[in-house]
């Protein structure tokens, strides 16, 4: 058995509802990972970028980080990893600090060997060209949203992954689980590790995949409880009904109904927090597969407000610039660099 723990976006420093609970939450299930990853004597640990929620955690999320890290070298198990949209900075990288202290390998176009495996890694691109290594096997590692995921992210990356040669294609950056075969390639991702958005619903887990079968099995993780009341639910008997001590409440707006009696009811049991959401499937970038109505007024949204911007008559440096801004998958706190980068590579214009 060769086998490897494939884990993504675990976020360590997201500080969820603002709660200092959450955050620390984010570090168990990587701390848990870690620990089953040892409990089943993988060969590698393989992260597929964003260990990090941004580019500048705070020195307890690079304690937390450093401290898995550290159980993994003691216990001899190389933690493989690459660089994910959230947490990646300009030049040298977290990941590359890790490796430089003997904790990480940054995985690259240089192949890793593990056990007769070439193991590559492509840090997250937001360009449509992506830089593959031409392979012939192996394993790649990357931090993408492909097309098949969200149709409406205007990202067609599938093709570009399986033509560089690969036998097995790890992915980040979606956050639920999915695991196809295309042209007898097995890609999969793994999921997050824990809920960063409420509507991530499923049980958060990791993978553990076998190199030389492919044989891919999952192991959930115990992670806060999520209670979730649906819109056509009485929320006042079910919270009667229930235990939500510790827990995040995530109450869909339903008729008839008052938040603040739900929300009084929900702390008087204990709630860790109360979440309103409205119903209906969420941003199709986290979630949706498939189009659906909503995102079709999605869709409508972005073409109205592409419409306008065109009416404003911005340059083509300032249609660059604000279509950073309103990129939904580069982080606020990343957007100056971005912005910096863009700047930088119009002085040779
Ligand atoms: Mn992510």
């Amino acid at each position: 058995m060769s086998e490897i723990l494939h884990l993504a976006d675990t976020h360590i420093g997201t500080r969820q509802y603002g709660l200092a609970e959450r955050r620390a939450d984010f570090s168990a299930a990587f701390l848990q990972a870690v620990e089953l990853a040892i409990a089943e004597q993988v060969r590698a640990v393989v992260h597929a970028g964003d260990l990090f929620d941004s580019r500048n955690p705070s020195t307890e999320d690079l304690r937390d980080a450093l401290s898995g890290l550290l159980r993994l070298r003691e216990a001899g198990v190389p933690f493989l990893g690459i660089v994910g949209n959230h947490e990646q900075k300009r030049g040298v990288q977290w990941l590359d600090l890790f490796a430089a202290l003997g904790l990480a390998v940054h995985l690259g176009p240089e192949p890793y060997p593990l056990e007769g495996t070439r193991i590559y890694g492509l840090d997250y691109s937001g360009r449509r060209e992506l830089e593959l290594p031409r392979l012939s096997g192996g394993v790649l590692v990357a931090h993408q949203l492909l097309d098949r995921i969200a149709t409406v992210s205007g990202e067609l990356k599938s093709a570009q992954l399986l033509d560089c040669g690969a036998e097995l294609i790890l992915l980040g950056d979606y956050h639920e689980h999915q695991s196809w075969l295309e042209r007898g390639v097995l890609i999969t991702y793994p999921g997050s590790t824990e809920r960063w958005r409420a509507s991530e619903r499923s049980p958060r887990g990791v993978s553990l995949i076998d190199l030389e079968t492919k044989r891919l099995t999952r192991r959930n993780l115990q992670t806060r409880p999520f209670v979730y009341i649906e819109a056509d639910e009485d929320p006042l008997r079910r919270l009667k009904g229930e235990e939500v001590r510790g827990a995040v409440v995530c109450v869909y707006r339903g008729a008839g109904w008052k938040p603040e009696e739900i929300e009084e009811e929900a702390r008087s049991r204990g709630a860790l927090a109360v979440q309103f959401l409205e119903p209906g499937p969420a941003a199709p970038l986290a979630e949706e597969v498939e189009l659906s109505g909503a995102q079709l007024e999605f869709l409508d949204l972005e073409e109205t407000l592409a419409q306008e911007l065109a009416r404003l008559g911005l340059s083509r440096e300032g249609q660059e610039i604000e279509a950073i801004i309103r990129d939904e998958r580069i982080p606020d706190s990343n957007v100056d660099a971005e912005v910096t980068r863009l700047l930088e590579s119009w002085q040779g214009r």
